[in-house]
Parts: C-alpha cells; sequence; structure tokens
C-alpha cells in the first residue's frame, strides 16, 4: 500500500458504534449554602457560574434549614449540585473559591462555620479521595456524613451516591441521622433547559 493509501484509510470515519458521545469527565458533586445577603438570589447566580464548567448539571430543590455547628446564626439557604468536570480537583477548587469571593465570602473576616454570603463545598470527586494540606482540600468532605443539610439535597440528585472510602450507601448514613431541621421550600432554585 502506498503512503498516500495508508493515509485515507486513517481518514476514513469509525463506524458509528464508536461515535457515540461518551461522557467526559468525572462526576462531581457540589454542597452550596447562604445565609447571608439575598441568599436565593445569590445561589441562582453562583449556580449560573457553575454550570460553564458542569456538563449534565443537576440542581436539587432548595433547602430551609437551621443552623449547625454554630447554633447561634441565622437559618441557612443549602442546595447540591452534580455535574461532570474536566479538570482536577485542586482547579474546581480554585473556581468554586473565586465564585464564592465574586459573591462577597469573606474568608479572612469570616467566623469559622459562622454566617456567609456563599458556601460552597466540594463533597464528591468521583471515587477519588483527596486529603490535602496546602490548598486545604479533603474529598470527600469531612463533615458530609453527619450533615442532613448535605445528604437531603445530595441524595435528591444522586440517590444511588455512596461513600468512595467505606462504600456505604449515603441513604443509609442518612437514615441514621437525628432530625437537623431540614425543610424543603416551594421557591423554585433553577430551571434545567430543556433541549
Ligand atoms: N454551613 C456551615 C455550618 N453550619 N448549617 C446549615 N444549616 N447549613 C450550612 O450550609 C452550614 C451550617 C459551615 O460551612
Ligand atoms: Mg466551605
Ligand atoms: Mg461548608
Amino acid at each position: 500500500m502506498t503512503a498516500d493509501a495508508a493515509e485515507n484509510m486513517l481518514r476514513q470515519p469509525l463506524p458509528s458504534a464508536k461515535r457515540v458521545p461518551v461522557p467526559e469527565g468525572e462526576l462531581v458533586a457540589l454542597s452550596l449554602g447562604s445565609n447571608q445577603g439575598d441568599s436565593v438570589s445569590i445561589l441562582r447566580g453562583a449556580l449560573q457560574r457553575l454550570s460553564a464548567f458542569l456538563s449534565g448539571m443537576r440542581v436539587s430543590s432548595l433547602y430551609r434549614t437551621a443552623p449547625q455547628d454554630v447554633t447561634d446564626q441565622p437559618d441557612f439557604y443549602n442546595a447540591a449540585v452534580s455535574g461532570r468536570f474536566c479538570r482536577t480537583p485542586d482547579a474546581l477548587l480554585r473556581l468554586v473559591n473565586g465564585i464564592e469571593a465574586d459573591f462577597g465570602r469573606d474568608r479572612l473576616h469570616g467566623v469559622p462555620k459562622g454566617p456567609r454570603t456563599l458556601d460552597i463545598d466540594i463533597l464528591l470527586f468521583g471515587n477519588r479521595t483527596v486529603s490535602c494540606k496546602a490548598p486545604d482540600l479533603e474529598i470527600p468532605h469531612p463533615a458530609m456524613k453527619k450533615r442532613q443539610f448535605v445528604l437531603v439535597p445530595l441524595l435528591e440528585i444522586l440517590p444511588d451516591a455512596a461513600d468512595p472510602v467505606t462504600g456505604m450507601f449515603f441513604r443509609d448514613v442518612l437514615a441514621g441521622l437525628p432530625d437537623q431541621g431540614v425543610r424543603k421550600s416551594e421557591e423554585e432554585l433553577w430551571k434545567p433547559i430543556r433541549l
């Protein structure tokens, strides 16, 4: 075969079965919270920003939740989002920290676990585990298993999600938690665009 003929063969389209698009990136899940400012608008704005780099994004309902850990602060609005992400955990952390800052999050002066305009926590990144001091990043999120305000929205969008460390389904983890005052809000948070 001549070199030209060989090159032409390489240009042939693949058989159609091989051209079925494969979802790219890894499935990530994030938790969103706000209890300062116009929380619902802030969460909607954050979702708009996240939609630029999460493909096949799913968004939970909006929840009103009683504050945990630091209990002397206003109720939170919480939600969860999932989607496929094509870059590294570190890149995702930078992106979400940038969005938090753009919506007025002040990490220098804020009380740890206290009131905030926007908190975006990385819960899951495929089946990976990450434990890193600089930047400070732990996946799965170390507190997610004790927080109803995280697990209830998460299970709405990923009902079969399991802990990559123990293999335990999060629905079974949730079943073991006491009531923490998580109520679904009637307000619509996000209208998915149907193509
Ligand atoms: N976030 C915290 C501390 N406590 N409580 C609720 N209900 N929702 C939150 O998002 C939340 C919290 C620190 O990130
Ligand atoms: Mg956070
Ligand atoms: Mg948090």
